[in-house]
Formats: C-alpha cells, structure tokens, sequence
C-alpha cells in the first residue's frame, strides 16, 4: 500500500491549525511529536469510562485499569521485541529511566576509578546523572569522539573498550542535535565482547528507525513516549530481565512494595520494584494507543516516507549558499540541524515561527556536542511521520525570507 501521508495527516488535529495566520508547518517532532486522534481518544474513553488507581483494587473498575495499564506493558514489549513484559519499566521520560540505571545499577555495581563510556553525541539526559555518579562515587567518564561530520569514530571507541577498568557503555543510537545514526549494534557487539553490559539511548532512534532489543541483544534502553506520537508523563526503560532482577530499587513506597513493617521492607518484583507510587495511568495507556497507532502505519512505510523528506530536505538546504548543514555523517535521519551566516538561530527561528514554521534553536540538549563543531547553538528541523515535501518547502522559502531581512 502506498504510503498516503495527507491521511495520516488527517489523523493528527493540531496539524490543521494556523499560527500567526498561516498553516502549521511543525518541523519539530524530534523535541515532541504531535499526537493522533486515536491517542486522543483513547485517553478520553478511559477517564470517561474505566479510570481508577491501578494495581490496589479488588473492585472492578480498578480491575479493568489495570487490565489496560498492564496490556500497555505488553505492547510496549512487543513493540521493543523484548522477551518478557516484565522487562519493562514505566517511568517519567527517558531521562528518568537513565536516572534509574545510574542510580541503581550504577550505585550497586560502580566503584571509585571504574569507567563509562559516552559518547559526544549524547543527549544532557545520558550525561548528567553519570557525572553525578562520578561526583558520588568516583567513577570515570569516558568520551567517544566524533568526526567533522558528526560519525562516531570507531577507532577511538575501541581504544576506549580496551582499558580493563570500562564496565558500562551508554550511547545513543541516533543524535537528537544532528540526525547521525550511530553503529549501535556494532558498539555493543564490540563491548559485549569484552563482557560489558550496553545502556541504549533510543529515544530518537526508536521513532524514526524502530528498534529490536533482543537483535540489537543491547542490556538496557531507554525512551520517551511523547516523541513516539505519545503523551509526556510516561518513558519506558527496557532492561533485560537477569539484569533488573539483581538491581536494587531506585524509589521507594507505595506499589513497589512486597511487606512492609517498621523494621523491615521487602520488595516487589521487577518490573513493579521500578515503579513506585501511583503510575501514569493514562499516559501509558495512551502510549499504548500510540504504539498501536504507528504499528498499524508499519515502521518501514514511516521509514521510508521520513527518509524521502529528510532526502528532500537536504537537498533543498544545500541549495542555499547562506545555509550550512552541521552535520553531515553519511548514515543520518529524520533531523537537519543548520546555521545561517550572521544570523542567530533563535533570530532565525522567531522569523520562520512567523510564517507557522516551527523549528527548534538552541543547544538542544547537547552542549558539549556544539562545542565540538564551535557553534553555540543550531537551528534544527526534525521530521515525523506526518511530514511533507511541501513542509520542505516552506521551510525553504522562510530560510530565502530570513536571507532578505539580514540582507
Ligand atoms: N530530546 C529534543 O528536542 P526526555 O526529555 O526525558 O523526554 O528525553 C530526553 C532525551 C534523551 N535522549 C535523546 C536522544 C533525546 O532526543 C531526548 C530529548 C528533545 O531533542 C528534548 S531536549
């Protein structure tokens, strides 16, 4: 079946509002994609129909609530490939799950002078809490290059592996800044080969290429809901189950909990150990639903469709002298970050957000990686499932617009 995307659009209400009195152009999914009616829906029926706290009831609505909350589990594991639901753990965002990972599987198994290994593709949220773990504990943090197209540089993360001290490698298998894929499988067959375990960033990778946990055989990954057509408030961390089962909790009270006395606690098991307090309900029911929804457009037809854009796109930038692409690694998707001579792209953006174009500027999150190509921030137009050649377009003649005004 072709891949009809003016019905796909139809799907997703906010894509027919203007802004400033012009057609939306939301070219920035890759901070947060919009959300289909299906998901829309189905979070309405369940606060209008079998909402109730989850997991604590005997009555049956609390039944019913669980039964979606937990068929949401499943979807998400099958959506993952994963070999059991147990597997995986609901949390806030992705930067919550890498958070849980740090503090738990970090705090149990880390000790002073043992290293991690990054990347300067990562995103803030894979940096941060191993640097507060360093601070913690004394860990080392350990830094895979890229090149001046933004591809990770293998050569140096073998170099890296080779030190007897690494025991955790946390990469991105796809830049939110620049688009660069990252040879995720390789990255952790050579570390698996050296019996280290392998933290996963899919957060963008898992939208714009689908991911396999068990063909990838990475240890754990994490992602966010919202940017996969679902609500915020819900991220998933996958985590291979001998692994979760041996780590101690991240949080504790209610839901998580086996017994309680004053004296002693004991825990439930995985995934729920994970997941304490009352969880977003209807957020994960309504990733669920978005799962569903883009499981029934087929991740190769979304595939292919984002690369057609993303293909058109770069053309049509480097057809603009005043406009330079930052980063051009060969193996890209879904995400075009650029700058403009003499213009700063927050100038950049607010010009184009006049024409309904919505593009992100700024670090994006990543920092040390525009330190790396000497840029303080970039603007960056990121693609979803609903994008058009047309959407191309008008970005390209905001860009024309924004040349006209800095002369
Ligand atoms: N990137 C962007 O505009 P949270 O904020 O927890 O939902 O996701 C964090 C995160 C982690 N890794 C990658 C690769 C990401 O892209 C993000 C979120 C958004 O690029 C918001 S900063």
């Amino acid at each position: 079946m072709p891949y009809d995307v003016h019905a796909v659009r139809a799907d997703f209400p906010i894509l027919s509002r203007q802004v400033h009195g012009r057609p939306l152009v939301y070219l920035d999914s890759a901070a947060s994609a919009q959300k289909p009616r299906h998901v829309i829906d189905t979070m309405t029926e369940v606060m209008t129909a079998e909402y109730a706290n989850v997991h604590r009831g005997v009555h049956w609505l609390s039944a019913a609530a669980t039964r979606r909350f937990e068929e949401a589990r499943t979807k998400v594991a099958r959506f993952l490939n994963a070999a059991e639901d147990r597997e995986i753990v609901f949390t806030r965002n992705a930067t919550e799950a890498v958070n849980l990972v740090a503090s738990s599987w970090g705090r149990a198994n880390l000790r002073e002078g043992d290293e991690v290994v990054i990347s300067w593709l990562e995103h803030h949220a894979n940096i941060v809490p191993w640097q507060m773990l360093r601070a913690e504990k004394g860990i080392v943090l350990k830094v895979v290059p890229v090149d001046d197209r933004g591809a990770l540089v293998m050569e140096e993360y073998e170099r890296l592996l080779a030190s007897p001290r690494v025991r955790l490698v946390a990469m991105t298998a796809m830049s939110n800044a620049l688009g660069t894929i990252t040879p995720i499988a390789e990255v952790i067959e050579l570390a698996h080969a050296r019996g280290i375990p392998v933290l996963v960033d899919g957060c963008q990778a898992v939208t714009h290429l689908g991911v396999d946990v068990r063909a990838l055989d990475c240890d754990f990954l994490v992602l966010s809901g919202h940017k996969l057509y679902g609500p915020t408030g819900v991220g998933v961390l996958y985590g291979k189950a001998e692994l979760l089962s041996q780590m101690p909790p991240y949080q504790g009270g209610g839901d998580m909990i086996a017994r309680v006395t004053f004296e002693e606690t004991t825990f439930k098991d995985i995934p729920q150990r994970f997941e304490a307090g009352t969880p977003a309900i209807v957020e994960v029911i309504g990733l669920g639903a978005a799962i569903d929804y883009v499981s029934g457009l087929g991740l190769d037809r979304i595939r292919a469709h984002e690369q057609d854009v993303f293909d058109y796109a770069s053309r049509r930038l480097q057809e603009l002298n005043s406009v330079r692409v930052v980063g051009t690694a060969p193996e890209r998707a879904g995400i075009l970050s650029f700058t403009m001579e003499d213009v700063h792209p927050h100038d950049l953006a607010t010009i184009l957000d006049r024409s309904g174009v919505a593009v992100r500027a700024g670090h994006h999150c990543a920092q040390p990686l525009m330190d790396r190509f000497g840029v303080p921030a970039t603007a960056r137009a990121s693609f979803g499932l609903y994008s058009t050649r047309e959407e191309v377009d008008a970005l390209v003649a905001g860009l024309e617009r924004v040349r006209e005004i800095f002369g």
